[in-house]
């Protein structure tokens, strides 16, 4: 591709193209042979592309800016999203997913130091909102205005340790901090509501002290304009509560639980491929 054709393309690109495009490299990625958490990529696609193609103020050839805003999946389980969201943003060669889960590569099942634009190793759940407020405590000891975003699993939200921090941020009034909540409803083994009710969420995050948004997650102009607005109100961390569907878009594996982790046949990597939608810029 031509850098004017490059330059085209780019032109042409509305946060939904790229959404897509992220979602085509996780099928990709899960047709291979580590299979991946297709699911909960797909349900926080759009979160990741508003984050990184409208709100992070990141820059792709300084990953380690001391100005940066700070970016942690929490859930890093959903770690093939944020490799093919960082791969499209320019912190490594797209190419560079085909290796995805195979020996050599630094592409694993969970994130980790050695893959530009990874701030931390996750996935085991409960921990990033406690280190995103250590971010965000330290940007401010340090006389930073940048931000601390954090993406957390709704099933995740049962690690105690997740509430802990809740309390942490809200009482050190940490507002450079957004924690986002991809509420798909299903966590590994069914519905979170059948499982440990925790409605009503956001009525739950206020009485904790932060201030609530609660909006569709796959509305990722929405989803940009209301991160890039935070903080909300002074002196709180803010939450949104971005409302998901676990696979979302794929019919054979959308709101199900086995859409959790997929290794997809030959036949549902083109079903996959044929149910997203068709955009000019789609490699
Ligand atoms: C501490 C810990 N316990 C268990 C697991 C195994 N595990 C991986 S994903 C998952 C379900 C998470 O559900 P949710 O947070 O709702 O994620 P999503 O639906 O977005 O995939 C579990 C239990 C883990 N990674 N860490
Ligand atoms: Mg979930």
């Amino acid at each position: 591709m031509t850098v004017t054709q490059l330059l085209e393309r780019e032109a042409l690109d509305t946060l939904e193209t790229i959404a897509t495009r992220i979602r085509s490299h996780v099928i990709d990625m899960c047709a291979g042979p580590e299979g991946g958490h297709l699911g909960g990529a797909f349900s926080c696609a759009d979160v990741l592309t508003a984050l990184y193609f409208s709100v992070l103020n990141v820059d792709p050839d300084r990953p380690d800016d001391p100005d940066r805003d700070r970016f942690l999946l929490s859930k890093g389980h959903a770690a093939v999203g944020l490799y093919a969201t960082l791969a499209e943003r320019g912190f490594f060669p797209v190419r560079e997913l085909a290796g995805y889960g195979r020996p050599g590569s630094r592409l694993m099942g969970h994130p980790v130091r050695a893959v530009p634009g990874v701030e931390l190793p996750t996935g085991s759940l409960g921990h990033g909102l406690a280190l995103a407020c250590g971010f965000a405590l330290a940007n401010r000891y340090a006389g930073r205005t940048s931000r601390s975003f954090v993406l957390l699993g709704d099933g995740e939200l049962q690690e105690g340790s997740v509430w802990e921090a809740v309390i942490a941020a809200a009482s050190l009034k940490l507002d450079r901090l957004v924690a986002i909540v991809d509420r798909n409803g299903l966590q590994l083994t069914g519905a979170t509501e059948d499982i440990a009710p925790m409605e009503p969420l956001a009525e739950r995050w206020r009485s904790f002290g932060w201030s609530v948004r609660d909006v569709d997650g796959h509305d990722p102009a929405l989803l940009a304009e209301l991160l890039d607005g935070a903080p909300w109100e002074p002196g709180k961390p803010s939450v949104l509560i971005a409302r998901t569907v676990k696979g979302h878009g794929l019919p054979f594996l959308a709101g199900r639980s086995s859409s959790h982790y997929v290794t997809l046949s030959p036949r549902n990597h083109a079903r996959a491929h044929n149910a997203l939608p068709r955009t000019e810029s789609l490699r």
